[in-house]
């Protein structure tokens, strides 16, 4: 049993935020993978909300809460251990406290990794090495079945926006040189006095789509479009997808990246894993063109992936980031 006391001291000071209970949304939008009506309601909810949950998802959930019992573990190691896989100066690896590097905080305890062996850095390969065998397989075997899965999502999504091609969207995310990440989130408990405090800071994602899987502690919270916040229920059997930058930009607006956020608030400890599907670096991401009406205009300047990511890493979490790419 590890102490969390002594951990919780090692965080940066976080202002709590006001104690008034959050809006529990009743309305998030669900999608049944397996429903032939699936694409719809896709398409809808991303319009609409820019999120929705996935039901009949087909992945096991063996898989998922092997994956989840070794990162508990690793994150209840001593602090020592887990700064073995954080390289210095690197965005990737365990973290704590400090989100990305331009001075946005959270109570959170992370692992960020890259997924793509193709444009694995020497420090990616050094942080893997640094984790026990098994998580590491476990991480390798969920990673495999999370572009399975966001490919699917993206192919049903093509047929819902009626584009020909099945695949425009997935081929992006299941390119070999896609630069996909995966991140586990690690919120502490936090103590009684009913203050909440930022888990992780108002933001959107900036990749294609993102694939959220939590325990069954709350924290998810999203911007609906009226500026109000909604806490979500969470629901460890279901994923709960995402619409990033870069598929707002595919769908030239249609879609909405979702803000979203994570406060601490809860008596137990709260674990996500997240799948941010993502372009190659060399990619173009701009409007497809088989979803353009004929005098349609694209609503963005011409960018690469690695162009809008260098850009993304050097804003602050809560940055509109594609209002420099707007024309
Ligand atoms: C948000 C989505 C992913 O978690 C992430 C984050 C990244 C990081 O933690 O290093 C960023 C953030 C995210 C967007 C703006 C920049 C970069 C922190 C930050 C302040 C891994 C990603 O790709 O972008």
């Amino acid at each position: 049993v590890v102490s969390h006391t002594s951990e919780l001291n090692r965080f940066l000071p976080i202002k709590p935020c006001k104690t008034t209970p959050p809006t529990i949304f009743s309305g998030t939008p669900e999608v049944d993978l397996s429903h032939p009506e699936a694409k719809t309601i896709m398409v809808k909810a991303c319009q609409d909300y820019g999120f929705f949950k996935l039901i009949n998802h087909g992945v096991s959930f063996h898989l998922i809460s092997n994956l989840e019992n070794h990162a508990l573990n690793f994150f209840s190691q001593p602090q020592s251990l887990k700064h073995m896989a954080a390289p210095p100066h690197d965005p990737f690896g365990y973290g704590s406290s400090r989100i990305g590097s331009n001075g946005d905080v959270g109570r959170v305890e992370y692992l960020l990794l890259n997924t793509n062996p193709d444009v694995l850095s020497p420090n990616s390969l050094l942080i893997l090495h640094q984790l026990p065998v098994l998580f590491r397989c476990a991480l390798e075997e969920y990673m495999v079945a999370m572009k399975k899965m966001c490919c699917e999502v993206l192919e049903v999504m093509a047929e819902g926006l009626g584009i020909g091609e099945r695949n425009a969207l997935s081929r992006v995310v299941g390119d070999q040189r896609s630069d996909s990440c995966f991140r586990l989130n690690y919120y502490p408990p936090v103590a009684a006095d009913g203050n909440m405090l930022i888990g992780f800071g108002e933001h959107t994602d900036p990749q294609i789509i993102s694939v959220l899987r939590s325990n069954s502690e709350s924290g998810l919270q999203i911007c609906l479009n009226d500026g109000s916040w909604v806490s979500v229920p969470p629901d460890p059997t279901s994923f709960f997808i995402n619409v990033g930058d870069s598929l707002q930009v595919m769908t030239n607006r249609r879609f909405k990246s979702v803000k979203h956020r994570v406060l601490a608030e809860s008596k137990k400890s709260r674990m996500s894993m997240i799948y941010f599907g993502g372009a190659a670096l060399s990619e173009k991401i701009a409007p497809l063109k088989s979803l353009m009406s004929k005098d349609e205009e694209s609503l963005y300047k011409e960018f690469t992936w690695l162009e809008y990511k260098n850009a993304a890493y050097k804003s602050r979490l809560a940055d509109n980031r594609l209002s420099l790419f707007e024309k």
